[in-house]
């Protein structure tokens, strides 16, 4: 049995409790934040969450942690059976987690931590995003799944990056980066109405007080 550690506002942790859902496993969540104590570090490496706890020891970062549940879990596939077909599906979800997330993520504390983003960090992220949506266009395939019609692992970062990008840049440059990608929110409506995402999403926006408050506390 997996223990999933993390928190209900985490899109991260969600991507792996998706995907376990998705396959119709069993496993075990384990309220956890991110920290940096010795003991937290031993069981995820960079203070970070989602981490999973395995039969073989912890794991921590969700691409690798996705790849495990893929190769260990019984259940329906989330990845196709060819070399090429599963590249492409890996080449999305790079892309998504590196020019869509994590720049994203850049803009989160003035969005939706209560601070103020600094300037440069406005303007530096706005290129990349753009960058990072028009290299998306050319690769996805939006029709009831990012790539095509078959649910797979690029999905599961699709539905919980997307739509937060989405909102942040809407906030900050009145720029839907999800309106931009031809079919997209179409799919993500789709990927959305999945009973996994409205539990995780749910449960998200349950979760969303606490976890602002908490966050003031913190500052
Ligand atoms: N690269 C990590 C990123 C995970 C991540 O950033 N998680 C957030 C919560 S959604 C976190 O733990 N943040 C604390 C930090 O950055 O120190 C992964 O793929 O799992």
């Amino acid at each position: 049995m997996i223990n999933v550690h993390g928190f209900a506002v985490s899109n991260y942790y969600n991507m792996v409790r998706m995907a376990l859902m998705e396959k119709g496993a069993e496993f075990r969540t384990v309220e956890a934040f991110p920290a940096q104590d010795a003991d937290f570090l031993s069981r995820s490496p960079m203070g970070k969450v989602p981490f999973v706890e395995t039969p073989e020891g912890f794991l921590a970062e969700t691409s690798v942690i996705l790849e495990y549940i893929e190769e260990t879990v019984p259940g329906p596939r989330l990845l196709p059976t060819d070399a090429f077909g599963r590249a492409r599906v890996r080449q999305v979800m790079k892309m998504i987690e590196l020019y869509v997330e994590l720049p994203a993520r850049r803009l989160f504390p003035g969005v939706l931590m209560g601070a103020t983003n600094h300037e440069q960090t406005v303007r530096e992220v706005e290129p990349v995003l753009r960058r990072g949506v028009a290299a998306l266009t050319a690769v996805l395939d939006c029709r009831s799944c990012v790539l095509g019609d078959e649910l797979g692992l690029a999905d599961v970062l699709a539905v919980f990056s997307f739509p937060i990008a989405g909102m942040v840049t809407q906030k900050v440059y009145g720029w839907d980066l999800v309106a931009e990608i031809p079919g997209l929110a179409g799919t993500l409506a789709n990927l959305e109405s999945r009973p996994s995402v409205r539990q995780l999403s749910a449960e998200s926006r349950a979760g969303m007080a606490a976890f602002q408050a908490r966050i003031q506390k913190k500052s």
